[in-house]
């Protein structure tokens, strides 16, 4: 009964924790996008396709996978400075 209890805090725990995690990746984005945006308009117009796939993700409640497109998104964007 214990170890059930240890596993739903855990699994809640995690689920919030992926929950805040996208939020703080497209703030960002969002920032790097206006200090420093890449020079290459076709990075650019896919970063932010990726931003917006990862906000409707996220919304869905599919964190994991948002996390996800949103570190690609954070990628191109390291990857053109
Ligand atoms: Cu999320």
């Amino acid at each position: 009964m214990r170890r059930l209890a240890v596993f739903f805090a855990t699994a809640l725990l995690s689920t919030s924790l992926w929950a805040m995690h996208c939020p703080a990746d497209m703030a960002k984005i969002d920032d790097l996008l206006k200090t420093d945006p890449p020079s290459d308009a076709k990075v650019l117009a896919q970063v932010q396709q990726l931003r917006a796939e990862g906000e409707t993700l996220h919304k869905a409640g599919n964190h994991g996978e948002s996390v996800k497109v949103l570190g690609e998104a954070l990628q191109l964007l390291e990857a053109s400075e």
